[in-house]
């Protein structure tokens, strides 16, 4: 089976909230093989049933082969190619727990089977567009946060939310360097969070994800530069005050919190005008929001977007 190009979708079909939300509770199921068959056999993990969801790009996605080996994944290693060389076989993603607390009534433990079970899981295919001006297209497999969140009852206190990834010096070499606070954190305003595009991904391209790319679960925000997608998450806070976040503390003037894809703030040692798409040579033009302003330009309505990069 071939890996086919993202349908085309208009933008008036991908504009409207309500359009939105009815489209995804009337998709048809759809089995999760896909690029599976062109998979080397030692990417291959467990296929994952899912339902098709709403496509966000009009765009060919990323070859699998060029997501799972240029990768972020500070925790083993800085450079590019280190992740899927290091992480797989390295990181055990089970059993896999996530602690849930802060302003929240039902706080607790959950085993990510209960955490991901209740829902349904479904494909997005976004961008994800890095700070250091690459982009991909990507087909995630996961559960939108808000509905994950949810069940754990944030009280009226819950402003933001803050996730942590695990930090394991036997597992994750990269914690030899103290190039990052560990463990790496990052976190969401509520109303970013509860947003139905921010997902909660445990796959990808039909199936889990690899390693190197943040399994068992990590965060997918679409409008947000990659590094607020933070990897392997084992810890989720409900707070009344702004977390403190990884990239934030390592460089305050160069990461804010907002993190939006913004091509008219430039990062202060580069452009955020244009981006290279992995896998191609030309340069396209970034779009606000990482092309998603339509549905949440509305979040950010009378804030100064360069006063809050
Ligand atoms: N825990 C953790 N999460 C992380 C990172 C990291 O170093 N550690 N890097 C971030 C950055 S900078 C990017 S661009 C994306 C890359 O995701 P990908 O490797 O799946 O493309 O992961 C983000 N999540
Ligand atoms: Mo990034």
């Amino acid at each position: 089976m071939l890996i086919r190009p993202a349908p085309h979708i208009r933008e008036s079909e991908i504009t409207d909230q309500r359009l939105y939300l009815n489209r995804r509770s009337f998709m048809a199921l759809g089995a999760g093989l896909g690029a599976a068959a062109l998979l080397p056999r030692r990417a291959l993990a467990a296929p994952l049933d899912y339902t098709k969801g709403v496509v966000t790009v009009d765009e060919p996605q990323t070859p699998f082969e060029a997501a799972s080996t240029y990768n972020n994944y500070y925790e083993f290693g800085t450079d590019k190619e280190d992740p899927a060389r290091v992480a797989p076989g390295r990181l055990k993603v089970a059993p896999w727990n996530v602690a849930v607390s802060g302003e929240c009534a039902k706080p607790g433990t959950v085993a990510l089977e209960d955490l991901i079970k209740p829902h349904r899981l479904e494909e997005r295919i976004t961008r994800l567009r890095c700070v250091e001006a690459w982009s991909m297209v990507i087909p995630w497999v996961g559960v939108p946060l808000a509905e994950v969140l949810k069940r754990f009852e944030p009280t009226s206190k819950a402003k933001y939310v803050e996730f942590t990834t695990l930090a394991d010096r036997d597992q994750m070499p990269g914690l030899r360097s103290s190039i990052l606070d560990w463990p790496y954190t990052e976190g969401l305003r509520m109303d970013e969070a509860m947003h139905p595009l921010t997902l909660l991904a445990v796959g990808m391209y039909g199936r889990e994800l690899p390693a190197q790319n943040g399994a068992p679960l990590r965060l997918v925000v679409p409008w947000k530069y990659g590094f607020k997608s933070i990897k392997s998450i084992v810890r989720i806070r409900f707070s009344e005050t702004q977390p403190a976040t990884a990239w934030n503390k390592y460089a305050p003037r160069e990461y804010g919190f907002y993190s939006n894809v913004n091509p008219a703030v430039d990062h202060p040692r580069w452009s955020q005008a244009k981006e290279r798409r992995i896998g191609e040579f030309r340069r396209r033009d970034t779009l606000p929001f990482n092309g998603y302003a339509e549905q949440v330009a509305g979040l950010y309505a009378g804030m100064d977007l360069k006063a809050n990069y």
